[in-house]
């Protein structure tokens, strides 16, 4: 195995993705909603192959005794991993494991480059679920640690105290005071969403100062809607290592997502850490993700097309004078390079124009655009499920209005650059709408 020679070569950049969607994403309740359970071999290999793609070095995987699917499916991981090696370099795959010889001992056998090793400290962890004091935790954490740093030194090792952030710093110090040596990094997570950003901020900098030769990882859970912010300060605070997984999935309502945080590093001009990732591709790994889960790109997802999509009359206006109107942020270099427009009713008179004359060729004037406005905007309420609004606009304008296109020679036609969408453009996982109005305004 290589790892030994890579990791011990390897320079980890300013900010390390330990992407998780194939570990914890695969514990995340959309997969039972959508009656898909697990990721398929296939889906597997493309998620791999994508992150690789995008550039993250570290991909977490189950242990390989979570069941023979997952067993099985760390050769699959493993073969895309060798085949882009030449490519895009070393990725390390990491195991979570238990503090548990049956699990390390399977990770081994698997090919893990590294584990990501986990036990309870918390009082609750401790009181219901495995009943061991922080003292034992220690002795027990440290004895496997020493052993396998003696038998597999190339190995990556991490250890973390489970739900970190209900435990009591002395009591966390307590165990990782016996780990440290041993260990490449220490992680910190919040299992259950209780930290708040200050509270992140102190643990980072208490554990920076107490472990300053220790590389700190975080993973953070959404239960308050925190996990994007919490991992934005951590970053900032000097935390080296963040979990993250497409779309944020994971257990409840997941963690942070790869594309919300680099995003906002790349807002707040965090460059240097953004080093050796293919931002243009998030837009495009978002989809396939949401493909894979059979959903579109979450609405509340950062780098989505809904995030460049307008309905209300006065943005769409705004908008089409200029995306910067409503569009605060550069999300075309994260792979969003369009606008959507929608018509419906609440759009303007002014969309209305735009769409006949420019993107249709009717010939007409603002004061006809008014009137089909109105017109349309009284009917659009009656439509039905399905149909088109854009149907319904043409149907307006050519029979009550009498309107007729001018013919545009093509040469002329292809230099408008918006193009109106239909069902049929629409791309699984992409927010694409029938009534829709693509504007592909800056790229
Ligand atoms: C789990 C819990 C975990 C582990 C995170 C970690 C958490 O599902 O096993 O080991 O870094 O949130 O604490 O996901
Ligand atoms: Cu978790």
């Amino acid at each position: 195995m290589a790892a030994e020679h890579c990791f011990r070569q390897y320079c980890p950049r300013a900010l390390e993705i330990i992407d998780t969607t194939l570990r914890e994403g695969q514990q995340s309740s959309l997969l039972h909603d959508h009656h898909k359970y697990f990721f398929t071999a296939g889906d597997k290999e493309e998620i791999t192959r994508s992150l690789i793609l995008y550039g993250v070095k570290f991909i977490e995987l189950f242990a390989p005794n979570v069941s023979a699917h997952e067993a099985e499916d760390w050769k699959t991981v493993r073969a895309i991993r060798d085949e882009l090696i030449t490519q895009k370099g070393y990725t390390f795959l990491l195991a979570h494991v238990r503090c548990h010889p049956a699990d390390v001992e399977a990770a081994i056998q698997a090919g893990a480059d590294g584990l990501n090793m986990y036990i309870g400290t918390s009082e609750q962890a401790r009181a219901y679920n495995h009943g061991q004091g922080l003292d034992e935790i220690a002795r027990r954490a440290r004895a496997l640690i020493e052993d396998v740093r003696r038998n597999h030194p190339q190995l990556i090792l991490r250890f973390s105290g489970e739900d970190a952030f209900r435990t009591r710093e002395a009591d966390l110090f307590r165990v990782y005071d016996q780990v440290a040596e041993h260990v490449d990094r220490l992680g910190t997570p919040d299992t259950v969403g209780v930290a708040t950003p200050a509270a992140v901020v102190r643990r980072v900098h208490a554990l920076r100062q107490r472990y300053p030769k220790v590389a700190l990882e975080g993973h953070f859970h959404d239960d308050r809607g925190f996990a994007l912010i919490n991992a934005l300060e951590a970053v900032k605070a000097g935390m080296q290592y963040v979990q993250t997984t497409l779309l944020g999935i994971g257990e409840r309502s997941g963690i942070t997502s790869m594309t919300a945080l680099l995003f906002n590093l790349f807002i707040d001009r965090e460059y240097d850490r953004l080093e050796g990732y293919h931002l243009r591709a998030s837009y495009p790994i978002n989809v396939m993700m949401a493909d894979k889960l059979r959903t579109l790109v979450p609405s509340k997802e950062p780098v989505s097309l809904t995030n460049r999509t307008h309905a209300a009359g006065v943005h769409q206006k705004g908008v089409l004078n200029s995306s910067y109107t409503y569009e605060a942020h550069p999300l075309d270099q994260f792979g969003v390079t369009e606008s959507e427009i929608l018509l419906g009713p609440l759009s303007g008179w002014n969309i209305v124009h735009y769409f006949l004359k420019e993107i249709c060729g009717f010939e007409l004037d603002e004061a006809t655009a008014r009137a089909i406005a109105t017109c349309f905007k009284e009917r659009i309420y009656a439509i039905a499920p399905g149909d088109s609004p854009a149907d319904l606009l043409i149907q307006i304008a050519q029979q009550e209005f009498g309107l007729r296109t001018i013919q545009v020679p093509e040469q002329f036609r292809q230099a408008v650059a918006q193009n109106l969408t239909d069902g049929a453009t629409r791309e699984v996982g992409e927010v694409r709408h029938a009534s829709g109005i693509i504007l592909r305004t800056r790229q």
